[in-house]
């Protein structure tokens, strides 16, 4: 019900702003801000190693409200390194944009609530970025022997941002 996963296995990590070094639109406003605050922590249940078959993974994100500059607090994103792996997200409560990308930086977004799930397809980098003012809490699911590619997200970054415009949520294109 809250999302909140416990037991044995479940491993959890944090991210603060300082671990989002470089992700943001206005590094410099992200650089002046508290380095240690939370922007997001997540209990992970990995049956299998990373990389092995065999199993289904979850974990929970439980990723804080907040902007940096106009630009809404986000996960660092990242391709799966097997190519045709998928993942499912869950929405458990508050409210946000999953960012999407194909290979080719096609980038489009889905309105993540309550409830909400959506199907990343293989070949998607994906994102999730916190536009509401209560933590946006989802799960996920991808199958074990997915690895991660989180070199493309730092070196290309996404086809676009979302940003605060005139106060609505908006999905910028990004230049390259
Ligand atoms: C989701 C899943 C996890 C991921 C987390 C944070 O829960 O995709 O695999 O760790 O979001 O996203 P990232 O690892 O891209 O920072
Ligand atoms: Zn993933």
């Amino acid at each position: 019900v809250t999302g909140e996963l416990t037991g044995d296995g479940v491993k959890v990590s944090r991210r603060t702003i300082a671990g989002l070094a470089g992700y943001f639109r206005d590094e410099a406003t992200r650089a002046a801000m508290d380095q240690d605050r939370l922007a997001y922590r997540v209990q992970a249940y990995e049956p299998k190693p990373e990389g092995e078959p065999g199993a289904v993974c979850c974990a929970t994100t439980f990723l804080e409200p907040g902007l940096v500059g106009d630009e809404y607090l986000l996960t660092r994103g990242h391709f799966h390194a097997g190519e045709d792996r998928p993942e499912l997200e869950v929405t458990i409560s508050g409210t946000g944009l999953l960012v999407l990308m194909t290979r080719d930086r096609q980038t489009r977004a889905e309105l993540m609530r309550a409830g909400s799930v959506h199907h990343v397809p293989p070949g998607t980098a994906h994102r999730v970025a916190n536009t509401g003012g209560e933590p946006l809490v989802f799960v996920s699911y991808w199958p074990s022997e997915t690895g991660h590619d989180y070199r493309t997200i730092v070196e290309r970054g996404f086809g676009a941002r979302v940003r605060r415009v005139d106060g609505v949520p908006t999905l910028v294109p990004e230049p390259d």
